[in-house]
């Protein structure tokens, strides 16, 4: 498309579409003006791929999740479309900076963390390698909360993003299911039948998903929740005009929040509604389109493979056979088994909190057919095992877990080392019946947006190294190993570097009025706030270092900046107090006049996809410190190491595979592994231990027991000074002092640029195995037995063993 082609389409659809003219036009309509422009270059390969694959009668793949943390979608468009010169040509034409165009977008921020942010990557690579699928989730109205501080402490408000016109979606009313809840359960005829009390309507709203150079699109199909009756004109009628909304309200309230919890259980009824609401009509639209291609149901595991991210959508399970057995007639045996030939389930967490249960008196309450079933499901699999008296209810309460395992042909971890503890711990009994259903798929990125997009300097470097072959086979980023010797192509690199440095303190002193020195290290942690995650930790770290350079300011020391961003759960009490603690700290720190040159922190509020698409290219330093066992993957550290961060990390997650990829001496490792941390937790006061064997950590927690950093306030923080004192589950004062001693090699490390510069080169060159590219093709040949339809470009057929 040229760039006159694009200016006149842009124009068109400012006039046509939004009914105004470029003497009006807001950046706003300039944008959605532009957004249907290549939306409409979407339209043809989309319809290409949904015919093609109808054509292939093959495979596809329904990757169901809660959540799906999308971000900005223009630019990802423009890009895959390789659009970029003609709409950077075209606003320019037009008096606009498309940067700023691009950046008018809300993020769509239809999840929490990782695991939203996971299922977008996914859904971007399955359209790259060709394979025919759907994502299937819920339309939430408002999607994570905005996150604000007011005196350093959390406060949330509602998210907004459909407030303007929505670009990218299409709005199917043709495309509808009715949903019903509760009721009563009979038999007739020896057919068992559900009647429901009461029900919604399931409407899809259908976003294109456009893989890397147009070659493939895929659906990402959100259900939203409408009435069956819009109003009762009864009430209506009598006056009663808010009792006459009821019923729309209530059936709206199933889509119109996201969760916003992370890894606790959250929310009971509404939350098990909003499970069941996008299961059920994920699972009707399946079986309605395998119907209108296929007609034998016990041919549905050779068509269609199911995967659960996650627990949330795991009364797929009992739905499915439930559509089989009472709805088609299929025996229940059989209805279990090829429900179970479809299904497969990702856990993502081994966090006993996080691990969803539901009582059966809600359970029984909401779905009465559901529970009858599962009962019946659990009844089959104890007969099959008998002396093992394995179950998945207890105290009253569905496991999920075990559902999803006991209804799944294949489990999957995220990490090599989640995937063996998940084997040794929660579902080590389920494990020894059925050995050969856990395997690991370790997680992924996607380039285009976490190298391509989000660091165009860096991405311009490596095309002109090795060509632009890397962006859809990111492990020839190898090809770049031998340049980290080249002092030419290390001087470029940290030209890139230094000048997204540069980016990040503008945009820092612009939006926040704060500024930093782009020479200082840009040390980053950003994820969700929690315990296991140790955001304390790094401020403890911070404290103790400003102590240091306090005694000694005219010592020789590496400057550093430290960048926080993460919301908390709204309920997590101890969270809260962490991210108040850390804006405390940093109140103090920043405005010491004599360590200020030489440290700062800055926790800029509401992180979320595209306030990450800025840092991560921007920083030095990545911080992965969970506690070992706890973090199953992360994805953040993929980013980082690719884009050129050294981690700083626990052997825990995808750390550990990051760091036998990048070398151990291009990794710097602390703490305990997760055997140490069993044993450690085992030993009596082992806190107290650690703070009596280290006077730095005695002292930075001395600091903040005596209102250093909450002056007039003293106690402000008492209740995380205790906890790292006594319980302190999480071994954060146990893990300190190697965490120090880490951090001042770190130090060491970079003051050597050439060094630290061979470092990163060798971090971005040895990544490339973390491409969300490489996991998907795992998934289709290991897991869903699913083939790429794309005839080119050697994605046909590629296996991954
Ligand atoms: C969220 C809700 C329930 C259970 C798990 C999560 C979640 O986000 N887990 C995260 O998933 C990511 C993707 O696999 C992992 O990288 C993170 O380690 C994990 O915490």
């Amino acid at each position: 498309m040229t760039t006159t082609e694009l200016r006149e389409a842009i124009l068109a659809h400012l006039k046509y579409a939004l009914g105004t003219d470029p003497d009006r036009a807001s950046v706003t309509d300039w944008r959605i003006a532009l957004s249907y422009a290549i939306r409409d270059r979407i339209v043809d390969p989309w319809f290409a791929s949904t015919q093609a694959a109808e054509a292939a009668k093959g495979k596809r793949v329904y990757y169901l999740s809660m959540e799906f943390l999308i971000g900005r979608l223009l630019e990802d468009a423009v890009v895959n479309l390789g659009l970029m010169e003609s709409a950077s040509a075209a606003m320019s034409s037009l008096g606009l900076d498309l940067d700023t165009v691009l950046s008018d977008e809300p993020d769509a921020a239809l999840g929490n963390g990782g695991l939203g942010r996971l299922a977008a990557c996914f859904l971007e690579s399955l359209a790259t390698v060709g394979c025919p699928a759907y994502g299937y989730g819920i339309r939430y109205e408002h999607g994570l909360f905005r996150q604000s501080f007011v005196d350093g402490r959390q406060v949330e408000s509602p998210e907004d993003w459909l407030r303007q016109p929505h670009a990218w979606e299409f709005e199917r009313p043709g495309a509808a299911f009715e949903i019903g809840f509760g009721g009563r359960v009979a038999s007739n005829a020896g057919r068992t039948e559900w009647t429901p009390a009461e029900s919604v309507v399931a409407e899809a709203y259908d976003t294109p998903v456009i893989g890397w150079k147009g070659r493939w699109a895929n659906t990402l199909r959100l259900w939203s929740a409408k009435p069956t009756t819009f109003f009762d004109l009864d009430r209506f009628n009598r006056g009663d005009y808010y009792g006459a909304a009821e019923p729309e309200a209530l059936a709206r309230t199933i889509s119109r929040v996201l969760y916003p919890d992370d890894t606790t259980e959250e929310g009971k009824r509404l939350r098990l509604k909003q499970e069941y609401f996008f299961t059920a009509a994920s699972l009707n639209d399946i079986l309605r389109r395998f119907l209108s291609e296929h007609d034998d149901l016990r041919q549905l595991p050779r068509k269609v493979a199911i995967q659960l991210n996650d627990t949330h959508p795991a009364i797929a399970g009992p739905e499915l056979v439930r559509l089989l057995h009472d709805v088609h007639g299929m025996p229940l045996d059989e209805a279990i088994v090829t429900a179970r030939g479809c299904l497969s389930y990702t856990n993502h967490t081994l966090l006993p909190e996080a691990l969803e249960r539901w009582s059966e008196g809600l359970m029984g309450s909401l779905l009465p057919r559901h529970l009858s079933l599962i009962e019946r499901i659990d009844a089959a699999h104890a007969a099959a095992h008998p002396d093992r008296g394995i179950t998945m209810r207890e105290n009253g309460e569905v496991k999920m877990g075990e559902l999803a395992f006991c209804m799944a042909h294949k489990v999957n971890g995220v990490s090599a080392l989640h995937t063996e503890l998940m084997k040794r711990t929660v579902f080590s009994e389920l494990h020894r019946l059925h050995p050969e259903r856990i395997l690991n798929q370790t997680n992924g990125v996607t380039p285009r947006r976490w190298v391509l997009s989000a660091n165009p300097r860096l991405s311009g470097l490596l095309t002109d190294a090795i060509g632009e072959e890397w962006v859809d086979d990111l492990e020839r980023l190898h090809e770049i190993e031998p340049l980290a010797e080249d002092a030419g192509f290390r001087e470029d690199y940290a030209a890139a570097k230094r000048a997204n440095k540069e980016e990040l303190a503008s945009y820092l002193r612009a939006e926040r009025g704060v500024s930093v020195d782009p020479e200082a290290m840009f040390d980053v942690q950003i994820k969700r706030i929690h315990e296991y995650k140790r955001q304390h930790l790094n401020i403890l770290e911070a404290i103790a270092l400003w102590q240091e350079i306090g005694d000694n300011p005219n010592g020789d020391w590496t400057p550093r900046v430290k960048i926080f961003g993460g919301k908390a759960a709204p309920g997590y009490v101890f969270a809260k107090e962490i991210i108040h603690l850390i804006n405390s700290v940093a109140q103090v720190i920043n405005s010491d006049p004599v360590t200020s040159k030489f440290l700062k922190i800055d926790y800029p509020a509401n992180y979320n996809v595209s306030l990450a698409e800025r840092l991560i290219p921007a920083s030095d330093l990545s911080e992965q410190i969970s506690t070992a066992g706890k973090e199953a993957s992360g994805t953040g550290n993929m980013k980082f190491a690719l884009n050129g961060a050294l981690t700083i990390g626990t052997l825990d997650g995808a750390n550990v595979e990051i760091r036998e990829l990048v070398g151990a001496e291009n990794f710097f490792l602390f703490g305990m592994d997760a055997d140490e941390v069993m044993a450690r937790r085992a030993i009596d006061g082992h806190a107290a231990r650690a703070i009596e064997a280290d006077p730095r950590l005695a002292r930075a927690l001395d600091a903040i027991r005596d209102g250093a950093f909450s002056p007039g306030e003293r106690g402000r923080f008492d209740a995380i000074v205790s906890n790292l004192s006594q319980a302190d589950y999480f071994l954060v004062s146990s893990d300190f002092t190697d965490y120090w001693r880490a951090q001042r090699e770190v130090d060491v490390a970079y003051r050597d640029r050439t060094a630290w510069m061979r470092m990163a080169i060798l971090n971005t060159a040895r990544s490339g195995w973390f491409s969300s590219d490489r996991t998907i093709r795992s998934y289709m040949s290991q897991i869903w037995n699913a083939q790429g339809l794309l005839a080119d470009a050697g994605t046909d057929g590629r296996d991954e063993g």
